[in-house]
């Protein structure tokens, strides 16, 4: 434990010592667990949240004093952290506590750049106002970090209540093609195994994943094993160096798109040397390929020997032409995979999912396990990570994606519709068969003229920022400002890229100012309650759309009423009689959250994701589905399709693939062939530019940039380059550049040997500093099954300015 605490402690102090001269004094005193102690006289009122920032998911004790959030601590019964938090969890409360929080309701004056403050009764008209008139025309922009209660009741309205799929997330340009590589695997989505794996795997492999940055806790899990005197070999596949790298014994330096190659020549030794599993080969998997006929997230049937005939090319020398890594490290993984004495787990993010042949790789990292026969508890597990808090438990299991209907269900297939309307009870064929339109398409709809096709006339946006994050900003985003029929609603907390160009922008009760339920990375499903009042006319995410619905009901809109003529979401009291949540005053009358939350809950069960009753994550620090009901107790599972663990694989069975696509327990190990990125370095645009997060920030910086530590810690952006490429241009740390690529420049500091060290030819932008706007120069290509876009491959030329 000392180990990790000091991993944490020095990735705290890294950002503490980058401080240039700073005092590090918050608007918060910032406790860790250890110093917790020290309020345990004040009067300070303690209670359970997980952290607001990652899809760790670790759990936090809030203190609460006079109305406001006081201090917060690491969560000693919290399984995930074990009282641990990283830098961003430690000031996790001073992010209500920006100055300028947004606490009014703001409508543009005209075509102007002012704002009127207007009343929440008028705003609620606005936004019932342009959804009545043309409701087809209206799209919804969602998040990985709505709790669930609020993107099922997005969700609900959207396909329940409008009959329009166009409701879709930010979670697309993060977990999409993770969805789709587990759906084109194992035919259900999200990881069987758990973090409890990184306690006992023997080899953990990171396929382009940064968790020492991105899931600092959760690296510190492993890392604190070593310092145990465990042996656990860590092995970084990756792009460029990060503080992930540093604590690996191997690093294994590839180029995009490198991973295919990769997966490929793994298989191909597997299968040369004799060493894959046959036998869980045999008992459990099929194989698959792509349809190029008819291209298809479910590809061909194609048999052993023709799979083996497929990967014939991928020696371990053409892997090491394709992906830059070095012959003899493609055997050392083969020869991991190859001896069944280990137990290894993968872990991979943002590197494999934001890939324009993401589904493909996901599906080939899934196979590689599968044909070694690693897989199953404890220990050997692929693993995807997620990103944001919440990007599972509402985007993934709510199904908040313009495909997608709750509980692993979809619009496109008449049975699930029914079952969605049956559950809703709206009327039969309420539910639109046709999906709507992805991220990359909804918002290139939005910038388009409505006269050439851009049939979305009205986006509402709620927490996230679009502004800043969507790849390729002067297509998809910054047309809007010339676009006068177009109307942007924005819910948000803070001012950002997005409300910039917001019409009505929506003043949002964030974090513990609400009550909330989430689900992190590994199944597990977390609730909180609300601890303190949001400022001024602040209100809930969740609030906001209920709020709509009913002005809409009261206008007589059909789609408001369910089968009977009542209000869609009508919640009642014990008595029977509706509360009017409707209505600000009321809403916190009742525990909303808990309402839809038990509605939502039956959902979950059609796909084996059974969530317990609301009440039941109250007392708990999270549980991870499937949870089901023993001995009048809710137990969770650790590890599914693993006999003696997963409730649903049958008595006597070691593994049951139960959702199978082919219907018959088995999952599909993938071939793709290798493909170059969509965009590669020429001539004209010499560099490969990478983008991604950094330790401090969260995302788009809105929160994190406004906590004194985390954003003297890590002011601005930069842009790293490699030691000899800056001196062939002579450049050095600090000179100002100026990046170029096909679609935007951005003119940025560089920095030399800093906290990445990218290899020749390649740098790296982080997305956090919305004063220099990356996302001006990334590229929208995106993959062709998960329509998620590569935020890791634009090629860009770079000069002195
Ligand atoms: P966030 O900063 O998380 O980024 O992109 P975004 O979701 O756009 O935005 C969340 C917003 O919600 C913030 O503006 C915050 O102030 C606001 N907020 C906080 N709490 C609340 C609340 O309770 N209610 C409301 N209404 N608002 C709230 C993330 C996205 O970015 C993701 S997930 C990925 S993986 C992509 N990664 C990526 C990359 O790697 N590189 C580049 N270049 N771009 C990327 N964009 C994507
Ligand atoms: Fe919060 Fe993630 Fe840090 Fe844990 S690892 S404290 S969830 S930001
Ligand atoms: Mo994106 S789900 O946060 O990495």
């Amino acid at each position: 434990m000392l180990e990790r605490r000091n991993f944490i402690k020095a990735t705290a102090m890294a950002a503490a010592t980058a401080v240039a001269g700073g005092s590090t004094s918050s608007l918060l005193p910032i406790l860790n667990a250890d110093d917790a102690q020290a309020l345990a006289g004040s009067d300070a009122q303690w209670d359970k949240a997980p952290c607001r920032f990652c899809g760790t998911g670790c759990h936090v004790q809030v203190g609460v004093q006079e109305g406001r959030v006081v201090a917060v601590a690491g969560d000693r019964n919290a399984e995930v952290n074990k009282g641990l938090l990283c830098v961003k969890g430690y000031h996790v409360g001073a992010a209500l506590y920006g100055k300028d929080r947004l606490t009014k309701p703001l409508l543009r004056v005209g075509k102007t750049d002012k704002y009127e403050e207007i009343s929440w009764d008028k705003a609620i008209d606005v936004i019932a106002d342009r959804i009545e008139e043309a409701p087809e025309r209206f799209a919804f922009y969602g998040s990985g970090q709505w709790t669930i209660p609020e993107g099922y009741a997005a969700q609900k309205f959207m396909k329940g209540g409008l009959a329009n799929n166009h409701i879709d997330p930010n979670a697309r340009l993060c977990m999409a093609s993770a969805v789709t590589g587990f759906l084109a695997t194992y035919g259900v989505d999200e990881p069987a195994g758990c973090y409890d794996d990184l306690d006992a795997c023997d080899v953990l492999i990171m396929w382009g994943n940064n968790p020492a940055e991105m899931h600092p806790v959760l690296f510190s899990r492993v890392i604190d094993r070593r310092s145990k005197g465990e042996k656990v070999t860590l092995i970084d596949i990756g792009t460029r160096r990060t503080r992930t790298t540093d604590a690996c014994q191997h690093y294994l330096e590839m180029k995009g798109h490198g991973d295919v190659a990769i997966a490929n020549g793994i298989a191909h030794l597997l299968i040369k040397n004799g060493t894959y599993d046959k036998k869980f080969v045999e008992s459990f998997c099929n194989f698959k390929a792509p349809d190029n006929d008819n291209p298809n997230l479910h590809g061909k049937a194609i048999t052993f020997d023709e799979f083996k005939a497929a990967l014939e090319p991928y020696t371990p020398e053409h892997v090491e032409e394709l992906s830059g890594v070095p012959a003899d490290q493609i055997r050392m993984l083969g020869d991991l995979f190859g001896n069944p004495e280990l137990k290894i787990t993968s872990l991979w993010c943002m590197g494999m999912n934001q890939h324009t042949l993401g589904t493909a790789i996901n599906a080939m990292v899934h196979g590689v396990h599968l044909l070694s026969g690693h897989f199953g508890p404890p220990g050997n597990a692929p693993t995807s990570l997620t990103g944001q808090p919440s990007a599972c438990g509402t985007v993934r299991e709510v199904g908040t994606l313009a495909h997608a209907l709750p509980g692993g269900r979809v619009v496109a297939n008449a049975e699930h519709r029914q079952q969605a309307e049956d559950f809703w009870n709206v009327t039969p064929g309420r539910i639109s068969e046709t999906p709507g339109y992805h991220t990359v398409q909804m918002w290139e709809s939005f910038c388009t003229p409505t006269d050439d096709g851009g049939d979305i006339g009205t986006i509402w946006v709620q927490v996230t920022n679009p502004g800043q994050t969507l790849p390729n900003l002067n297509k998809l985003f910054n047309p809007k400002a010339k676009l006068d029929d177009k109307f942007l609603i924005v819910s948000d907390v803070y001012p950002t890229a997005t409300t910039r160009l917001a019409d009505l922008i929506l003043p949002s009760a964030m974090w513990v100012e609400k009550n909330g339920v989430v689900g992190n990375s590994e199944r597990r499903t977390q609730q909180w309650f609300k601890m303190v009042d949001p400022p001024g006319d602040a209100r809930d995410d969740c609030w906001q759309t209920l709020a709509v619905a009913h002005r809409l009901f009261e206008r007589g809109m059909d789609g408001m009423k369910d089968r009977d003529g009542r209000f869609l979401f009508e919640v009642k009291d014990d008595q029977g009689k509706p509360i009017p949540v409707w209505n600000w005053e009321n809403y916190y009358d009742t525990n909303v959250d808990q309402h839809l939350f038990d509605e939502y809950r039956k959902f979950s069960r059609l796909k084996h994701k059974d969530l317990a009753p609301y009440d039941a994550y109250v007392k708990a620090r999270g549980m991870r589905w499937p949870v089901v009901e023993q001995n009048g107790k809710w137990l969770e599972t650790k590890f599914r399709f693993s006999g003696g663990y997963d409730p649903y694989v049958a008595e006597g069975k070691d593994i049951q693939f139960y959702h199978s696509s082919t219907k018959d327990d088995r999952a599909q190990i993938w071939f793709h062939p290798w493909e170059p990125p969509a965009e590669v370095p020429d001539d004209e645009y010499p560099f490969m530019l990478c983008t991604g997060r950094v330790l401090e920030h969260w995302h788009t910086g809105s929160m994190t940039r406004r906590i004194p530590e985390l954003s003297r810690a890590m002011p601005s952006a930069y842009i790293e380059m490699n030691a000899e490429d800056a001196a062939a241009a002579n450049l050095s740390n600090g000179d100002k550049v100026k990046v170029e690529s096909r679609r935007g420049t951005l003119e940025i500091q560089v920095w030399i040997d800093g906290r990445g060290r990218p290899p020749r030819g390649t740098v790296f932008i982080p997305f956090f500093d919305e004063t220099l706007l990356v996302n001006d120069l990334t590229l929208d290509a995106i993959d062709p099954f998960s329509k998620q876009p590569d935020y890791k491959k634009s090629a860009v030329r770079i000069r002195k300015v």
